[in-house]
């Protein structure tokens, strides 16, 4: 990450794959709460390539497991193209949802980009849940429940195929989850199934969230296209009211932002989602503030010493 860094504001308006309606209006609140201006004062280039478009949401009961599967597979095939377009451009795309089943589109938009590249790829999944639902599992039909499956290659082919190929987007290797708090039964045989490597909250209670974000890093190189979901249900509702499914007992302020500056550190960051906010049920628009506050510290806002002097007082 330097001053070159070009990062392109994607906004898809759409709650489509979650039970609660709002989310939506993420983008603009993004916007409103003053998103560019505060990226531009860390010397980066934004280019807001405006909002997506793609079909309403007609609010219906579940099919076969899936609610809005076809809604869901056209907004996600919007997503995958622009952001992969951002990428090969050598621009950092920046997703703004919008509910996190558009991490589909975005991540196997990344893993092509890092097939294409010959580049390592490491996702880090930040959220109170797993995603780790299928058509089986799923208590909902809500496909937000469903994106790390789908990239895994365990849902339906018009999402696990979105970049072409057979092959899954991802393998769960490339993959860690942190402040996970919500899991259903189902799922989470699944996620011990499939080997996910999950930090939750009891592991960040019991470690620290430096030594879980340590570990959660650790392997990420030169090499390494870092890439961050990050589900605003993710921090505790205390201080992020603004979501649709929150859960209790999430990461506080400090901790989110320790969270966020060890990002920064690494230096490795390439793209971000960042996902279900929902505006509707937020507090004069606290949640998106707090983003855009959590955003700037992943471009480095909150590091006042730099990585040698904080090598020398101990960290490293
Ligand atoms: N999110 N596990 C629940 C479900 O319906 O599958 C909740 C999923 C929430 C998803 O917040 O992105
Ligand atoms: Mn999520
Ligand atoms: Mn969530
Ligand atoms: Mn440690």
């Amino acid at each position: 990450m330097d001053s070159s860094t070009c990062i392109s504001l994607i906004g898809a308006p759409t709650d489509i794959g979650a039970s609660v309606r709002g989310a939506s209006m993420g983008p603009e609140a993004m916007r409103v709460a003053g998103l560019q201006a505060a990226l531009e004062q860390r010397g980066l280039r934004v280019l807001d390539q405006g909002n997506l478009a793609g079909p309403a949401n007609p609010d219906l009961p579940a099919q076969g497991g899936y609610r809005h599967l076809a809604q869901v597979i056209a907004w996600n095939q919007r997503v995958h193209e622009a952001v992969l377009a951002e990428l090969r451009q050598d621009r950092l795309p920046l997703l703004l949802g919008g509910d996190h089943c558009l991490a589909i589109g975005s991540i196997s938009a990344v893993a092509l980009h890092c097939r294409e590249r010959g580049r390592r790829l490491r996702v880090l999944w930040l959220d109170a849940h797993a995603d780790f639902n299928t058509r089986e599992l799923t208590p909902s039909g809500n496909m937000h429940g469903m994106p790390v499956a789908c990239l895994c290659g365990l849902g339906p082919p018009g999402l696990t195929r979105l970049g072409g190929g057979d092959a899954p987007a991802l393998q769960p290797g490339q993959l860690r989850q942190l402040g996970i708090r919500s899991v259903d039964p189902g799922e989470k045989r699944l996620v011990h199934e499939q080997g996910l490597e999950v930090y939750d909250m009891r592991y960040i209670d019991e470690h620290g969230m430096r030594h879980a974000m340590e570990q959660a890093l650790l392997g990420v190189d030169a090499d390494t296209h870092l890439h961050l979901s990050l589900d605003l249900d993710f921090l505790d509702p205390e201080i992020a009211p603004g979501v649709g499914t929150p859960v209790r007992g999430g990461p506080n302020y400090r901790e989110a932002q320790l969270c966020m500056e060890m990002i920064a550190d690494s230096g490795r960051l390439a793209s971000l989602d960042l996902m279900e906010l929902n505006p509707a049920l937020d507090l004069r628009n606290r949640s998106a503030r707090l983003a855009v506050d959590l955003i700037e510290s992943l471009f480095g806002k909150s590091t006042l010493m730099r990585p040698r002097a904080r090598a020398e007082a101990g960290g490293n």
